[in-house]
């Protein structure tokens, strides 16, 4: 080993793994990345020379770069998703699984000489607020440019986190290697056990930017489940309320159902004028601890947002248009005449005569033979610039939750909102979530799946010991928070939204939140508690009495019907499923069948 790599970091064992990892890749220029200003501007400097990023309109848009990635390269791949633990039974049958030794020598050649002639960046970050105790290092060695600049957007990275690693302090470690983009040689492999991450052959965010969901879920949920806390895809919110009360909410929705909107909501001006107001911690990732006050305390291990572009506007979401208005990456917009970026949704029409789509074509701002952005097009950008960012956001020891919201994408059966009549009730809810499929995963969309707790494509571990966990939290934590059930995407019979969703969801939050206090009223139903139409707050809501029954309405029979899909469900999970759970289903037949 040569003495320069020794002496590369204060880490002994780190300094090991940069130079195994330059011996596999075959590379000789390796860059430490120090996370400063001046680093991610040469960064982009270079990607701009490479032809890798092009610069969007300084003048509106400053320090905002268009990356277009490779059109096969553009989601997560579930199918090339991982999970080797040594023993098969423990990755469950939610996940795909490889042997630790076989995923190996099956990668090994593929990240062999795979960096010859390229820079090796090695990437130190922290997930978590700097001097939290919750939060935890991780180092991704990558030879590509684009990660090595959104972890700099997306994690506290560089410096920071050599600081808090120290001399011997633990890190997770992940390998990542561009190679030619082949699908056919794409894996994304977690070795749970070595808290390590293997990733070749992608370089779109779920994939290569390994301290998200490779690290933050997948490989922290093991952890978490080893240690006692919990590592879940949520977003986190804080509602202030008239009297200047804060109440905090962790919320789990599958990828693509409206966290970052929910999590950045602007409050309508009726109830704003009464005092309600929304502001953000974190729209993707939550890591949970019991607190020394007994409630559950949540960081966001993250430092920004890797957000779905279309839909996103300043009628859905004008926080995140906010945001996105200097120093963020965008990766498969479409880009107008001015050289600003576009895509579906931003504005009703395309502007302009003429656009560039997210392939590079020059189009007719006429044509709508195909969408001009990627429907899985993604802004990164820094949660600081965001005009809605809570102070909590950086709190070292988080924000204590009150309220844990589940949901999915239902055009049927799922009232707009409903209480778990308890902790193992909701956990229950929980492990049934289902949603239909969008574009932030490769597949088919629009089918419903069950994705228990939005962890479906992200649980580290067999799905039946996850559940296990949530039960077990249950009881680890003295005061609880209590959890909720939400679905914003229930239709009418001619296929249309009962709900207008995006701010006004803010009201189903304000119903929670009166719960909380004992101050509103609710009607047991098949599913858990849901308010009647006059307990939720409609001031200033243009939706008739008819509409909103419609959205809460709970028909028992709809239910039987769930209660078989669910047996399937469970089915799955053979006898890792805590029997508490199929005791809960039990319940929800007999609730279904007394015709609650
Ligand atoms: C995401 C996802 O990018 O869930 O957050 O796919
Ligand atoms: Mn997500």
């Amino acid at each position: 080993m040569p003495d320069s790599l020794t002496a590369f970091t204060d880490h002994h064992a780190l300094n090991r793994w940069i130079a195994e990892c330059a011996e596999l890749t075959g590379t000789t220029d390796i860059y430490l990345c120090d996370g400063s200003a001046e680093e991610a501007e040469s960064l982009s400097k270079k990607m701009v020379t490479d032809g890798i990023l092009e610069p969007l309109n300084a003048e509106t848009f400053p320090n905002c770069f268009l990356h277009r990635s490779d059109p096969r390269d553009v989601a997560r791949v579930e199918d090339r998703t991982f999970i080797c633990s040594p023993d098969e039974g423990d990755a469950g049958p939610t996940n795909h699984w490889m042997s630790p030794d076989a995923t190996k020598a099956l990668l090994r050649p593929l990240f062999a000489s795979s960096m010859v002639g390229k820079t090796m960046y090695v990437v130190p970050y922290l997930m978590g607020p700097v001097g939290s105790p919750f939060a935890k290092v991780g180092v991704e060695i990558t030879d590509s440019p684009y990660v090595a600049l959104s972890m700099g957007i997306m994690t506290r990275m560089g410096r920071v986190a050599l600081d808090a690693l120290g001399t011997n302090g633990e890190f997770v470690l992940g390998l990542h290697a561009t190679n030619d983009l082949d699908p056919a040689n794409r894996y994304i492999c977690h070795f749970p056990a070595e808290r390590l991450i293997w990733s070749v052959g992608s370089n779109y965010g779920g994939n290569a930017l390994l301290g998200k969901k490779c690290f933050a879920l997948r490989i922290a949920s093991a952890m978490a489940r080893d240690e006692g806390w919990m590592a879940e895809h949520m977003l986190l919110l804080e509602l202030t309320d008239p009297e200047g009360e804060k109440t905090y909410f962790a919320g789990a929705f599958p990828s693509a159902c409206g966290k970052t909107n929910l999590a950045m909501l602007v409050v309508p001006d009726a109830l704003a004028a009464q005092g309600w107001r929304v502001r953000t911690v974190g729209d993707d990732i939550a890591w949970l601890h019991v607190g020394a006050d007994g409630r559950l305390w949540a960081i966001n291990p993250e430092a920004g947002f890797f957000g779905v572009a279309p839909g996103t506007s300043p009628k859905t979401n004008p926080n995140a248009v906010a945001t996105v208005q200097s120093n963020t990456v965008f990766t498969n917009v479409a880009v107008t005449e001015t050289n600003e970026p576009w895509w579906e949704g931003l504005t009703d029409t395309p502007p302009g005569e003429f656009l560039t789509d997210w392939r590079g074509n020059v189009r007719p701002a006429s044509d709508t033979s195909a969408p001009f952005a990627q429907p899985n097009s993604r802004f990164t950008a820094p949660a600081s610039q965001c005009p809605s960012i809570s102070p909590e956001f950086d709190a070292p020891g988080g924000v204590p939750i009150a309220a844990i919201l589940l949901g999915g994408r239902r055009r049927d059966t799922v009232p707009l909102v409903a209480e778990a009549f308890d902790w193992n009730h909701g956990v229950f809810l929980g492990a049934v979530m289902a949603s239909e499929t969008t574009a932030a995963a490769e597949g088919a969309k629009g089918v419903l799946r069950r994705d228990p707790f939005a962890m479906l494509p992200f649980c580290g571990y067999h799905m039946g010991d996850y559940f296990a966990h949530w039960l077990s939290m249950g009881k680890r934590i003295p005061t609880p928070p209590a959890i909720f059930h939400v679905n914003w995407f229930r239709r009418d019979a001619d296929g249309k939204f009962l709900w207008p969703g995006f701010g006004e969801n803010v009201r189903a939050l304000i119903w929670m939140r009166e719960r909380l206090r004992g101050n509103a009223g609710a009607n047991t139903t098949a599913f858990g508690n849901v308010p009647p139409v006059s307990a939720i707050n409609t001031d200033g809501l243009n939706l008739t009495a008819e509409r909103l029954e419609a959205a809460l309405a709970v028909s028992p029979g709809e239910f039987a019907a769930e209660a078989d899909s669910i047996e399937t469900h469970f089915a799955r999970f053979g006898d890792r499923l805590p029997p508490e759970l199929r005791k809960q289903l039990a319940a929800l037949r007999g609730r279904s069948a007394s015709g609650v």
